[in-house]
């Protein structure tokens, strides 16, 4: 498996940190982009709500969740937005891509055209989400459903792993909403990612910050009375 995960850390829904009163230092937004009935929505509903549907009900426009991410102490509140797979609704989703820090790309393993489509999902939120510039924007991406039978697994899986390295995707997990596989470890992962882009531009501020008013002056004095005999 394509998998890049590794290192502790856990998904919460945000209703079991105690009513909300949560402590996230860092807060982030993540949206799902797929084509319809890939299973984005039991996605989200899984790591939002901790429930599964099996009845299939079209997403209209676009939905969201949020649940927490605690990662080497770090606790990252994830807001989920759950777009709309079906045609129909294309004009509606770049609306809500726009902040987006990470992109959930999902396809079925049971459906080569949903694993087709991922070039265009990924066009069109480069596009829209104004990310153009940015080369590494965090893109993982998905296959679902791999609880089903392996004889109805038609996308291989070193294929999507490697059109996910060969477009500037930072990893492709095999996951089942329905199983729970994979699905926190893959979350985690683009949170992981997030977290390493907002604290090094962090880090960028703060040296900034350091060098406004004229930078660091070295005392001369300081230097050469510090036992320094030359
Ligand atoms: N076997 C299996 N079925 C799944 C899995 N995830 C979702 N499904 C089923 O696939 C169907 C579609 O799931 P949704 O999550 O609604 O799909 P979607 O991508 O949100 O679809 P749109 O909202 O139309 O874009 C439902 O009947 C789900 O029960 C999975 O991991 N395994
Ligand atoms: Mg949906």
């Amino acid at each position: 498996m394509a998998a890049a995960s590794t290192g502790a850390g856990r998904i919460t829904a945000v209703e079991d940190s105690g009513g909300g009163s949560f402590d996230a230092k860092y807060h982030t937004k993540v949206t799902v982009l797929g084509s319809a009935a890939v299973g984005k929505t039991c996605l989200v509903r899984q790591l939002c709500f901790k429930k599964y549907q099996e009845t299939y009900k079209v997403t209209l426009g676009a939905d969201f969740g949020a649940c927490l991410a605690h990662l080497d102490g770090t606790v990252c509140h994830v807001q989920i937005w759950d777009t709309a797979g079906h045609e129909r609704f294309n004009s509606m989703g770049p609306a809500f891509y726009r902040g987006s820090q990470a992109c959930i790309l999902v396809y079925d393993v049971t459906s080569p055209k949903s694993f087709e489509d991922l070039r265009e999902w990924k066009e069109s939120f480069e596009e829209q989400a104004d990310i153009a510039e940015d080369e590494d924007f965090p893109f993982i991406v998905v296959g679902n459903k791999c609880d089903l039978p392996k004889e109805d697994q038609l996308v291989p899986e070193a294929k999507a792993a490697r059109w996910a390295r060969e477009n500037g995707c930072a990893a492709h997990f095999l996951c089942s909403a329905k199983e729970m596989t994979n699905v926190h470890a893959m979350l985690l992962d683009v949170v992981r990612l997030v977290l390493k882009r907002l604290k090094a531009r962090e880090a960028a501020v703060d040296t900034a910050d350091m060098f406004k008013d004229g930078g660091i002056k070295i005392d001369e004095t300081v230097d050469k009375s510090d036992g320094c005999a030359c």
